[in-house]
């Protein structure tokens, strides 16, 4: 079979053998009772990973998301996000469909929110306005280049919130990239923050789940819009068993997903017919810009063409995503093939494969 590099996203990473073989034994019970022993174990080692008293699985980020902000907030309330986030982009407008929130975007550089911004729309009481409620933002931010906050960053724009009496939720769906790629503990990046959603189906390969941290009585109001939004699930400890794989054996390897970002990013560079957005690649994600004629669609249709899988990000960039299933070797094979889709020989010599 032709050779196939799977750049689309990191959520195409498949299970590990440790985690099937303990999806298999895992003890399970009914979680909507609240007695599935697999899923309090994974709940109780989350929270104390990422610092919070307590945490939820989840079937998903966006789940995640939106009990998060329902929990938070209220009908008619809003809630401050990066315009290029998930939350505003991605989500189906759940929050304001789901939720009667209103969303205030803010543009950002890179996806890094900067506190004055926040400072700036935050809305005085006034029987006309909606009350500012929460502020949301993304680490790592996916759509601006899997970018990082700091823990500085992180802790200035919720001292801004804070002050003002607004809650504030990180969504964390690849904190813990964000934390191997800084070297610092994940808890500096979630510490000053009052709940994070963070994805186990991403970079750390299990098959499915999400978690949501915050305190204990946060956590009891997301249970019950997880029940809402029909996110009960039943005996889902063999996924918990995947997700505790996922937590105690993944986070460290991340690293190499980054080596490889930025392997990719720097052999794909120098071709006339796109850019490579060479700043922003400080994770596991490398976009691209097209120079027209060329468009985004054509690229990728053009490197499906020698089995290079990638995703579209708008009608002239293109994203690609290294994870545990794409190896330095992939890479090297992915940027020799692109290159001679383009007819130009790399500019750096490759590694050599083997
Ligand atoms: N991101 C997916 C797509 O939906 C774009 C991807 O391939 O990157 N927050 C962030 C920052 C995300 O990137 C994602 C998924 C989510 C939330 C939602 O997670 P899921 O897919 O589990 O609902």
């Amino acid at each position: 079979m032709a050779r196939i590099v799977e750049l689309r996203s990191d959520t195409f990473t498949q299970p590990t053998e440790s985690m099937r073989k303990a999806m298999a034994v895992a003890e399970v019970g009914d979680d909507v009772w609240d007695e599935d022993p697999t899923i309090h174990r994974l709940q109780e080692r989350a929270a104390q990973m990422v610092g919070m008293e307590a945490s939820l699985f989840v079937p998903s980020g966006t789940m995640g998301n939106l009990c998060a902000l329902l929990s938070h907030a209220q009908p008619g309330d809003e809630v401050i996000v990066e315009v290029d986030s998930h939350i505003f982009q991605n989500e189906v407008a759940g929050a304001s469909a789901v939720g009667g929130l209103q969303l205030r975007p803010l543009n950002s550089e890179n996806g890094r929110l900067q506190p004055e911004q926040i400072s700036r729309v935050i809305r005085q009481p006034d029987i006309h306005e909606p009350r500012s409620a929460l502020l949301c933002f993304e680490n790592t931010h996916n759509r601006k280049g899997g970018t990082c906050l700091s823990p500085g960053q992180t802790e200035a724009l919720c001292d801004v919130a804070h002050q003002a009496g607004l809650k504030v939720h990180l969504d964390g769906a690849r904190v813990f990239n964000a934390a191997v790629a800084q070297q610092v503990d994940v808890r500096e990046l979630t510490g000053p923050v009052d709940s994070v959603m963070f994805c186990l189906s991403k970079g750390l390969s299990a098959p499915v789940g999400s978690m949501l941290a915050g305190t204990a009585a946060f956590t009891e109001r997301a249970r019950r819009m997880r029940k809402m939004l029909g996110g009960g699930m039943r005996q889902a400890g063999v996924l918990a068993a995947a997700g505790l794989c996922a937590l105690d054996e993944m986070v460290d390897r991340l690293a190499d997903d980054h080596v490889n970002a930025r392997r990719l990013a720097e052999g794909l560079q120098g071709l006339s017919e796109f850019d490579v957005d060479l700043a922003t690649v400080e994770t596991n994600m490398v976009f691209g810009q097209c120079r027209p004629p060329l468009t985004a669609r054509q690229f990728i249709e053009r490197c499906r063409t020698v089995g290079v899988l990638l995703d579209q990000a708008s009608p002239d960039r293109w994203r690609m995503v290294t994870h545990r299933g794409v190896s330095a070797d992939d890479v090297d094979y992915a940027i020799e093939a692109v290159r001679r889709l383009f007819l130009e020989p790399a500019t750096t010599p490759l590694r050599a494969t083997g």
